[in-house]
């Protein structure tokens, strides 16, 4: 874990807002990476961390990351990304408070910072926080005005990215009988899962979660592999679907699959991970294309007026055509897909010129 002084100096943002929570015991980070292409968009990630500092680290990656999801696809958002940092004891009671006070602190951004849901935050959260945030609020329920759960739009973009990958490895998208291996199977995984199975694919998972593990075990059926195995397991797809930096050496080592793709931001623990996936042979899909899915719905979608379906056929394009010129371009300069994909934000953010000066 970098120092705080080494996790600054080394973050290319805008603003980072801290607030600690007496009541909840709590810190709030928001990290305003860029604002080159609008407001500053992300979703509010609420979990418990060894620290606040460890807190810090995982708010300042992801908004980097952000801005080169939003700037990929020239979508009008800056990057950014809320973390609440919460103690494992958290009564369940002190929740909607802390919400409703991290609402509070949104407004008084007056637009700069607009979020969602993240890992341990639902629209039902959403629904909360515009109490005291309305309309900065994404991914509200529908009976509160909102489009809902973004995973399912983010699983049909990574689905895309999947085939894209194989189309470009194997030659061809069909998932039947090629064997994929799905790390997490929470908000975007599970619904994943489902269309993997409607592929014919053959999936096994893994996951910490007892709930899910009986859910997709032990009532649908799914094969299950512990948490420690799943780097080993023989297979065409590695799909990470859980939480970030979860490649690095040692797990690239291991891998038995041709490809990484899957949902999970921040997949690479490090940027030469990028390197040493690429000189293992392994193709990967960078993160913040395949995974877009959510970010680029549901913002559209509320408004935008783009109805569910054009959103979806919005996204599968999106994703598909994007990763097949990534993989093209990647193979034609003789660097990694990550390095590709970046190439790709950054030319969109320099286009878009500096109003910061
Ligand atoms: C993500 O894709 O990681 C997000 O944070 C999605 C998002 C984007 C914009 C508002 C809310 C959530």
């Amino acid at each position: 874990m970098p120092d705080f002084d080494t996790l600054l100096e080394n973050w290319e943002g805008e603003s980072l807002v801290a607030r600690r929570d007496e009541v909840g015991r709590a810190w709030i980070f928001i990290a305003i990476h860029s604002s080159r292409l609008g407001p500053a968009a992300g979703g509010t990630r609420m979990k418990s961390y060894p620290g606040p500092t460890a807190a810090l680290h995982d708010a300042l990656r992801l908004s980097e990351g952000m801005t080169y999801k939003f700037a990929a696809p020239n979508l009008p958002f800056g990057g950014a990304k809320a973390v609440i940092a919460v103690p494992s004891d958290l009564d369940p009671a002190d929740r909607p408070g802390l919400l409703r006070r991290y609402g509070e602190l949104v407004t008084q951004l007056g637009g700069r910072f607009l979020t969602g849901p993240d890992v341990g935050t639902t629209p039902e959260d959403m629904d909360i926080i515009s109490e005291t945030a309305s309309s900065f609020v994404f991914c509200r329920t529908p009976g509160a005005g909102g489009a809902g759960d973004p995973g399912p739009f983010t699983a049909l973009g990574v689905l895309a990215g999947i085939e894209a990958a194989c189309e470009h490895v194997f030659g061809s998208p069909e998932l039947a009988d090629r064997r994929l291996v799905v790390q997490g199977v929470g908000d975007v995984g599970g619904a994943l899962l489902d269309l993997l199975e409607a592929k014919g694919a053959d999936v096994v998972f893994t996951e910490i979660d007892a709930d899910l593990i009986s859910r997709y075990r032990d009532e649908r059926g799914f094969a299950f592999v512990a948490p420690e195995e799943v780097f080993a397991v023989e297979g065409d797809v590695f799909v990470p679907c859980a939480l970030g930096g979860v490649l690095n050496a040692e797990t690239i080592d291991r891998l038995r699959c041709r490809i990484v793709a899957g949902s999970a931001n921040n997949q690479l623990a490090e940027p030469s991970d990028a390197e040493r996936l690429r000189a293992a042979g392994v193709l990967y899909a960078p993160d913040f294309v395949i995974n877009v899915g959510g970010a680029m719905a549901m913002p559209a979608m509320e408004t935008m007026g783009w109805t569910a379906d054009h959103a979806r056929e919005q996204v599968r394009n999106y994703v598909r055509k994007t990763l097949l010129a990534i993989f093209n371009e990647a193979e034609r300069f003789g660097s990694s897909t990550a390095a590709a994909a970046v190439a790709m934000a950054e030319h969109n953010l320099a286009a878009a010129g500096d109003d910061r000066r």
